[in-house]
């Protein structure tokens, strides 16, 4: 029959990866436990009215008790890779000296149980938690702070390099420089431009330091990547105007990293568009030979397409020197319940982009997925509907890259659990597994049972056969 939409299933190459991710902060509590100290997110989340609800990651979902029943959990799933990071302060309390051995410990018996089970570890090695003691003497915007970040590169990699083969330097310096010192909606919660723009270079400048050490310490055959949420960038029109803020932005959230990190430069418009902040002279000579350092593939992180047009916008802003020169706008069509537009072109459009830039450099989607409400029915299953159809569209067009020549490699649903949501604490559900958090009780939600599905069989189902069961 000609309209039968199930004829043709879309299909996965044998060796494609299907993970989950998480992040320290996000999903251990134990806080105070087995030597830990504060991080900026601590001290950020107990100040009152930066975390929705007052909430905080002390608890969050209990994962550093419950770290077995959770791998069990990506065994049932059918996962063949788990993403998840290491939290700074456990192993290096104070951001300096020798390791905590208790935080060493948890890792290792993390990546010992994925092992038994069959599932690769990709290790982050840094998802926002600074120890707050290194933000005391300045943060990110410290030059120094790159360095502390590659003494304790080396505590990780002497304690696990010889278990793990994957491994990433940095989540989404974009979030920790320009979030977190220009916005001010993320720890440690700073508005200062300029100082935000250090931190994006000390970041990059971190990247690179700790590629160099992880190449001298870990497995020959390990892979070393950068994770960053790319902007999916569009002009509102095709006017000068228009197109000439989408540059500006291209320029702040996608260049600033990629250019240092791949081709050993920042660019001459990034430069002059933030000339009124400053004089860049916080790039040394030698840096961007170390930031360029080579690596085997790039995370990127899609959630919503950012769509520009000439204007101007509040401050304080993400975007250092570009709140007079630009505007945002929402895309059209359904949202999630972060209120971020649904729309899976920007992650082809981000995929192909890269395949043409960076032909060379393999590319994993490091973090997917969606915020929804979620409703437990009466027989106690969990219904999300609208994370199957975000999911199955984004996987579409990971599969449409794909076919056209992008060389993607596997595919992390962010996230494997309900988590803290940073800014906006526990109101915010990311996971596939329902999180109760007055219980701890973890239940696979519907999609949970159609990603499975998906990792078993390499391939997304017909879209008349979409729901559990039926496939
Ligand atoms: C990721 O950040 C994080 O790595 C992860 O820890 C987090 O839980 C997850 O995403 C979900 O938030 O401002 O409306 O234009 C993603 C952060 C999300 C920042 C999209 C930029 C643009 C949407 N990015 N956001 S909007």
């Amino acid at each position: 029959a000609p309209h039968l939409a199930t004829a043709s299933p879309l299909t996965f190459p044998p060796t494609f990866r299907w993970g989950a991710a998480t992040a320290a902060y996000q999903i251990e509590g134990a806080a105070n436990e087995g030597g830990r100290t504060a991080s900026i997110w601590d001290t950020f989340s107990r100040t009152p009215g930066k975390v929705r609800n007052g909430d905080t990651g002390d608890i969050a979902a209990d994962h550093y008790h419950r770290m077995r029943e959770d791998v069990a959990l990506m065994a049932e799933l059918g996962l063949t890779d788990y993403r998840f990071s290491v939290s700074w302060p456990r192993i290096q309390p104070t951001g300096r000296g020798p390791a905590n051995q208790k935080g060493l410990d948890f890792y290792r018996a993390l990546v010992d149980e994925l092992h038994a089970h069959h599932i690769r570890p990709v290790l982050t090695l840094y998802h926002w938690d600074l120890p707050q003691e290194l933000e005391d003497a300045g943060g990110w915007p410290e030059r120094d702070t790159a360095q502390r970040f590659a003494d304790y590169t080396a505590l990780v990699a002497e304690a696990l390099g010889d278990r793990v083969r994957t491994w990433t330097t940095l989540n989404e310096p974009w979030c920790a420089a320009f979030l977190g010192y220009a916005e001010g909606v993320h720890a440690p919660g700073r508005t200062e431009p300029e100082a935000a723009l250090r931190a994006a270079h000390h970041l990059n400048l971190a990247h690179g330091l700790a590629v160099g050490v992880l190449r001298d310490l870990v497995h020959p055959s390990s892979e070393v990547s950068l994770t960053l949420n790319l902007a999916a960038v569009r002009p509102l029109t095709d006017g000068p105007a228009d197109r000439d803020a989408a540059r500006r932005i291209d320029a702040l959230a996608n260049r600033i990293f990629l250019d240092p990190v791949f081709r050993g430069h920042y660019a001459q418009d990034l430069r002059a568009d933030t000339g009124l902040l400053t004089d860049w002279s916080f790039v040394r000579d030698g840096d961007l030979e170390i930031t360029s350092r080579p690596i085997d593939a790039l995370g990127i992180n899609y959630y919503t397409p950012t769509v520009v047009a000439a204007g101007s916008h509040p401050v304080p802003s993400p975007w250092p020197a570009a709140p007079a020169h630009a505007r945002f706008l929402q895309a059209p069509g359904p949202r999630t319940a972060m209120d971020w537009p649904v729309d899976a072109g920007g992650l082809y459009e981000l995929l192909t982009r890269l395949r043409d830039e960076l032909p060379d450099t393999p590319l994993i989607v490091t973090e997917n997925g969606a915020a929804y409400d979620d409703y437990t029915d009466p027989e106690g299953e969990v219904h999300d509907p609208e994370r199957i159809a975000y999911l199955r569209s984004h996987l579409k067009a990971v599969h449409r890259a794909m076919a056209e020549g992008a060389d993607v490699r596997g595919y992390f649903l962010w996230s494997l659990l309900d988590n803290f949501e940073w800014a906006y604490g526990y109101s915010k559900r990311f996971g596939m597994v329902h999180v109760d958090f007055a219980s701890q009780r973890r239940t696979p939600k519907n999609s949970a049972r159609w990603y499975a599905d998906v990792a078993a069989h390499g391939r997304l189902p017909g879209v008349n056969c979409d729901q559990p069961g039926l496939a």
